[in-house]
């Protein structure tokens, strides 16, 4: 149901964007035959659903709360304890730490482009309007500065990381959203879906 609501919103952003005239599609697209997934659900084939299998017609959220529960069973009992959860989201949160550090270690010296250890204005320049789509007027001019707590004109990397974390609080500018131009979809799209 999740992937169908997914190819449904798919095809409304596409409708809703790029044309005006509807589009004809088979209802088999947009929803599974309803019979298939019922007695793909009906297990134990009563010709009713208990509400166990009930859950299988969303196979892909079961599969996916599957996956969760087998990654917070730690010692794979079949159960899980609140230490196990709680062990589970704090690794969690460490890694997603290490993937920010990594990220933000990355960013620092793909900018340091003189490789000084250091982000001069102008580096820190092109990194604010790429990456953050901010203005480089005189609000980023006065971010900056407060951002250059040791006030040597550079950032550090330490420095680098408290602008990074702060500048969406900050009162920056931010560049104009360009409009998206319509890109067309080639080939075109069938104007009859069919499912095997
Ligand atoms: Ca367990
Ligand atoms: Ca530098
Ligand atoms: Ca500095």
């Amino acid at each position: 149901m999740l992937l169908t609501t997914f190819i449904l919103a798919a095809i409304c952003v596409v409708l809703a964007h790029g044309r005006s005239e509807p589009l004809m599609i088979d209802p088999p697209f947009l929803q599974p035959n309803q019979e298939d997934q019922f007695k793909d659900a009906d297990k134990n084939t009563d010709g009713k659903l208990s509400f166990d299998e009930y859950l299988m017609k969303e196979k892909f959220w079961v599969d996916m709360q599957r996956e969760n529960f087998k990654n917070r069973d730690a010692n794979g009992d079949g159960f899980v304890t609140l230490q196990e959860e709680q062990a589970y989201v704090k690794k969690m949160e460490e890694e997603a730490k290490k993937q920010m550090e990594a990220y933000n270690q990355e960013k620092f010296s793909e900018y340091d482009e003189n490789k000084d250890g250091m982000l001069s204005k102008t580096e820190m320049s092109a990194y604010a309007d790429k990456y953050l789509g901010v203005l480089t007027d005189k609000a980023y001019d006065d971010f900056f500065s407060l951002s250059d707590i040791n006030k040597d004109g550079k950032l550090n990397y330490k420095e680098f990381k408290e602008f990074d974390a702060n500048w969406l609080g900050a009162n920056l500018t931010f560049k104009p959203v360009p409009i998206r131009p319509f890109i067309a979809i080639d080939p075109p799209m069938p104007t009859k879906i069919t499912t095997n």
